[in-house]
């Protein structure tokens, strides 16, 4: 098939999933045409079946708000043509669902020889439905493009639950979870070498991975070290960046851990950081998923983690994680220190979790769930 993809092309979840589901449709023999205002940042190789086609906006002085969505479904709309697309498959709704089906009905009514069906698939991550979405500014149009998608994904029960009971979609929506490659998420002998750059050989070493969003609620990652370095030899390793990394780095400083706790910023190797980690801490106030919770525990990286979302879809308390409730970092830095003072406890949750994340999510078959959805609509529209 040839697929054109769009995404946030930074490094939020959607553009992740959004580009890994891309290389792994590439190697699966597909041709992937990526159409977005930049190259997606975890777009490192060169692939012979990736493409990818920058969305420029033109600057006006009229336009106090120059039109991406636009300018988006414009070169939608010309790769389609030019590359003969058979689909498009955008990433979080808001706007690319509504770029989309604007593609869709310019090619519909093309003059020239372009005129032919374009059907396109609109998968729901998040915050597109839970928070933005439901800004009244953006529902109506936000609901009305997800309805016009010919298939519509979401990633979690969870979300499914939502979109329905907030938006009241009448369309059915297939659940594709977020998935992860454990032949590249993994740990392996480098992982030990790697570990001795950030601590002792006698210390425990704590992840945080997000891009620091108040939803993120990186402040209680700090509480919560603070409390676990208390007992148990420790480090935080940081990675991610946004609004909310100088309010940590702050709290930090103010507690006198900011030796203990080290701010990495973006990193394109996350899965190398992962892998040198005991614990990740993800005590979100909302997670559809929790994809980064995915990748820890491909790397033997149990999280504990809030029990809200779709986290319970991922992690069983007890067993693969730890679930607590939002704010509630006292339960959190116990469970933390509990697992960090039992290495065999700590060992045999990293197996299970790794097993879990491989059994369960593992990309090959999490992605021939989304080329199921892509045969049935193109079925569908011929
Ligand atoms: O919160 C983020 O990290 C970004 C956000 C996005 O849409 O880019 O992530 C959402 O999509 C991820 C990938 O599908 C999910 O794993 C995250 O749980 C989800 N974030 C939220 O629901 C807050």
């Amino acid at each position: 098939m040839k697929i054109g993809i769009t995404c946030y092309p930074t490094y939020g979840g959607s553009g992740v999933v959004a580009t890994e589901l891309g290389i792994e449709l590439a190697d699966r023999g597909h041709d992937i045409h990526f159409i977005s205002y930049s190259q997606p940042i975890r777009l490192i190789e060169d692939h012979p079946r990736i493409h990818f086609h920058e969305v420029v906006v033109s600057q006006y002085p009229l336009f106090q708000y120059p039109p991406y969505d636009l300018a988006l479904a414009t070169r939608m709309a010309e790769v389609a043509d030019i590359y003969s697309l058979d689909l498009l498959h955008v990433h979080y709704a808001i706007p690319h669902s509504v770029s989309a089906m604007l593609a869709k009905q310019m090619l519909a009514a093309a003059r020239n020889g372009a005129k032919r069906n374009l059907p396109f698939v609109t998968t729901l991550h998040g915050t597109d439905i839970t928070l933005v979405g439901l800004d009244r500014s953006y529902l109506p149009i936000t609901r009305f493009s997800i309805e016009q998608s010919d298939g519509v994904t979401a990633i979690s029960n969870y979300l499914r639950e939502r979109t329905v009971k907030e938006f009241d979609v009448q369309n059915e929506i297939n659940v594709i979870h977020n998935f992860v490659n454990c032949d590249i998420y993994k740990r392996d002998s480098k992982s030990a070498e790697n570990r001795a750059q950030y601590a002792d050989s006698n210390e425990r070493i704590l992840v945080h991975l997000s891009n620091f969003r108040p939803v993120k609620r990186v402040l209680d990652v700090i509480e919560i070290f603070d409390r676990v370095q208390k007992q148990i030899p420790s480090r935080l390793l940081m990675i991610g960046d946004g609004p909310d990394r100088s309010a940590a780095e702050w709290l930090a400083k103010k507690k006198g851990i900011s030796n203990k706790v080290e701010f990495l910023g973006k990193q394109d190797q996350v899965q190398e950081k992962l892998a040198i980690a005991d614990v990740m801490l993800m005590p979100s106030e909302l997670e559809s998923f929790g994809l980064a919770a995915l990748e820890g525990m491909a790397c033997k990286v149990p999280a504990i983690s809030t029990n809200v979302g779709g986290l319970p879809e991922l992690i069983e308390n007890g067993k693969t994680g730890y679930l607590a409730d939002v704010g509630d970092v006292g339960t959190m830095a116990r469970c933390a220190i509990d697992l960090l003072s039992d290495d065999k406890k700590l060992r045999d949750m990293g197996e299970l979790a790794r097993y879990e994340a491989q059994s369960r999510f593992c990309s090959t078959k999490i992605v021939a769930k989304y080329e199921e959805v892509y045969a049935r609509v193109l079925e569908r529209s011929l």
